[in-house]
């Protein structure tokens, strides 16, 4: 027997199993962020984060906006999102665009969490899937935000409208006209399809539909970004529209990853990156079950930090 070799395997056995955070908690995640001085923070936002300010998410039972569709007579309720059933029958998105417009709505204290993780120096990034630009109004900067499936910000003439049978080409060239939001907000608040004033196709808002590519900035900053992340955090979202969901193993597998949200998600097993937050060898994945704003108000308790704004906007808020 080989006394060497053993020793050499017993020690590679200790490193690998040696725990990266010391529980599958909340607060070890954040011991880890204060041992090791973290200051790479990524935080990947969805829908959840949103609904304490009014707007449903899609996938919430009984609230979610895939249960409350009946009223658009959708052929399956992601079409509302498709781009080729946007240009055959546009009018149901922008019926909708028209209840969920930014502006009638606040930012959240999750929104605020991550403004305050700006302030504190921390943040590498916020990947966000939504587009109802909170984010923006809870004064994220422009370039400490990704909004991965783009945003109600900026539009586009996409062309006309298809005719019900025809094979919509991808990817859909209108006229190239850009325009920004103030120029067809009032349409859509009027309860009509804006029009491009140069060749009459559709404007649509730079959204993200299902069958359209995310924006380019998404794809070139995710593998710098993701290499240098020291610390992920998953707020509200149920991981379940790839590119985005994937995203979550692109950081190096010693960095430690805190999902806050009401169900368990992300666990899926992809070449053993997928969220594990039972195992009792190298723990690495830390989890907060229940609402985005206890969750990141107890991150900050945790933390010691002392955020008069963030408390007081938690008791204004309806906590869902
Ligand atoms: P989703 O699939 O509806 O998932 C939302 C997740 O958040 C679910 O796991 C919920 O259980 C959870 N959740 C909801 N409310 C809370 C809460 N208060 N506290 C904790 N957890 C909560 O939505 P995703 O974002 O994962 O899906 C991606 C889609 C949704 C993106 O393309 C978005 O554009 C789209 N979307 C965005 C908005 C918005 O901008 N606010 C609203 C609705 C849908
Ligand atoms: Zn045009």
């Amino acid at each position: 027997m080989d006394m060497g070799n053993i020793a050499v395997t017993e020690t590679l056995k200790r490193e690998t199993s040696a725990n990266i955070i010391q529980s599958h908690g909340l607060s070890s995640f954040c011991d880890y962020l204060k041992a090791n001085k973290c200051k790479n923070i990524i935080v990947m936002t969805g829908a959840g984060i949103s609904t304490s300010a009014g707007i449903p998410d899609f996938r919430t039972k009984g609230t979610g906006l895939y249960d409350n569709l009946q009223k658009y007579n959708l052929p399956y309720p992601e079409a509302i999102f498709d781009i080729q059933y946007f240009k055959r029958k546009p009018e149901p998105f922008y019926t909708l665009a028209k209840e969920l417009y930014p502006g009638s709505f606040e930012p959240t204290p999750s929104h605020r969490f991550i403004k305050l993780l700006e302030d504190k120096q921390l943040l590498l990034r916020n990947y966000t899937q939504n587009i109802d630009m909170l984010e923006r109004l809870a004064g994220i900067s422009d370039d400490l935000l990704v909004e991965a499936h783009g945003t109600f910000h900026t539009a586009k003439c996409v062309g006309p409208k298809s005719d019900e049978d025809e094979d919509v080409d991808i990817p859909i060239l209108g006229c190239g006209k850009t325009f920004e939001d103030k120029d067809i907000k009032q349409k859509i608040l009027d309860g009509q399809v804006p029009e491009c004033p140069d060749c009459k196709g559709l404007v649509k808002p730079d959204i993200v539909f299902f069958g359209e590519q995310l924006p380019e900035r998404f794809h070139s900053m995710i593998h710098k970004d993701f290499k240098q992340c020291d610390a992920l955090i998953v707020i509200g979202t149920s991981l379940s529209v790839a590119p985005f969901s994937g995203l979550i193993h692109l950081v190096k597998d010693n960095v430690p990853r805190l999902l806050i949200n009401r169900e368990v998600c992300g666990t899926q097993d992809f070449m053993g990156r997928g969220f594990d937050f039972e195992c009792e060898e190298r723990i690495r994945d830390a989890l907060f079950l229940g609402t985005c704003d206890e969750g990141v108000l107890q991150f900050q308790e945790e933390m010691g930090w002392q955020d008069d704004d963030l408390s007081q906007l938690l008791q204004k808020t309806k906590i869902s």
